[in-house]
């Protein structure tokens, strides 16, 4: 099989700095998170993403409305990218009536079906044949829409995961596979869950192109993204993604995470995705003080403004626990 091509790709001033608020709402974002669960506000677990968000900002910015997500819990950013308000997603997590599913669910398992969002349950691995059968919808009706589904490295090693590329190789179907490879699952490190180094190198056994690249260069995602959506479209079948990070994070805000060293956390702070798309926007005269400043303060506005709007929000009334059902 030969290796990918790499995508060339332009982008506008105005679109670089689109894709910095969006890093630095959706880090915004799971900050507020963590001191609101400390407060006794969220009503929902919540597993933080920071350090992770060069993975969402490139692979959701081609991204069309049309297009199918098919997030995990760690991937709260990709609901903004694709639409969700921000009022709107932290009123979810606060399991208000203002929430998407108006407090229905533990805040992580819904769904926009007008914006492209499945919402998926708590199986790992799960989410991914549904989404190989999503992607099948598309080619059966001949558009060229395409469905991009998330899996954390230790999600790889399950059936459903296996059986998902299977399918998706069988059919060429229009799906792009991101892993986001933090390399822990719960506490479990790569090295004890897989006998390779790389993910990607799985896609190769169902017969499509699998590559690892840095996942904490939003560029570097945004390009690889790029060219799987464009082959995916063409109707040239799925490509696996492996974009190797770490979660900063525990695995969830209750885990302290002892199993991991200081030094291995400091090695990849210091691989932090703002700064390094900071210093290429500086370099490249994109961005100065000042529209540093406007970006920082219209994210802590929008984030303010969302906090008090789930704050404000009512809770759910009880009667309404039986609507919205369908039997
Ligand atoms: C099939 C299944 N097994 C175990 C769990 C419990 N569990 C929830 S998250 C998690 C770790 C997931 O690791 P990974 O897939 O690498 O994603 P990450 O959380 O690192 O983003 C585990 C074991 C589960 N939800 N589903």
């Amino acid at each position: 099989m030969p290796p990918i091509k790499r995508t060339k790709f332009k982008l506008s001033p105005e679109q670089l700095l689109e894709m910095f608020y969006w890093l630095k709402i959706i880090r915004a974002f799971d900050e507020r998170l963590s001191v609101l669960v400390k407060q006794g506000k969220v009503r929902s677990g919540v597993y933080s993403g920071i350090g992770q968000e060069a993975i969402i900002v490139g692979t959701c910015f081609g991204l069309r409305k049309e297009d199918y997500i098919c997030p995990l819990h760690r991937d709260l950013g990709s609901f903004l990218m694709k639409g969700v308000d921000a009022r709107v997603m932290m009123a979810q997590m606060f399991a208000k009536s203002t929430g998407l599913s108006k407090g229905r669910d533990s805040a992580l398992h819904s769904g926009v079906s007008e914006l492209g969002i499945f919402g998926n349950t708590s199986m790992l691995g799960a989410n991914l044949p549904v989404a190989a059968g999503l992607a099948l919808t598309f080619k059966m009706d001949k558009v060229d829409n395409v469905v991009v589904a998330y899996f954390g490295e230790g999600a790889s090693n399950t059936g459903d995961f296996h059986e998902a590329l299977n399918f998706a190789g069988v059919q060429q179907l229009p799906i792009v596979f991101i892993c986001e490879n933090n390399q822990y699952a719960y506490s479990v490190p790569i090295e004890k869950s897989m006998a390779i180094d790389d993910v990607a190198d799985r896609a190769r056994g169902y017969g499509f192109d699998g590559v690892a690249i840095n996942g904490n260069d939003v560029l570097a995602v945004y390009q690889a993204t790029l060219g799987a959506l464009k082959r995916a479209r063409a109707g040239d079948g799925p490509t696996l993604i492996e974009c190797k990070t770490y979660r900063w994070r525990g695995h969830s805000e209750h885990d302290k995470a002892f199993y991991r060293t200081d030094e291995e956390l400091a090695m990849w702070k210091s691989r932090d995705p703002i700064p390094t798309f900071t210093t290429y926007l500086r370099a490249r005269h994109v961005l100065d003080d000042k529209a540093l400043k406007d970006v920082e303060a219209r994210v802590a506005g929008t984030i303010d403004e969302a906090v008090e709007f789930a704050m404000n929000s009512p809770d759910p009334a009880p009667e309404d626990a039986v609507t919205d059902l369908y039997a």
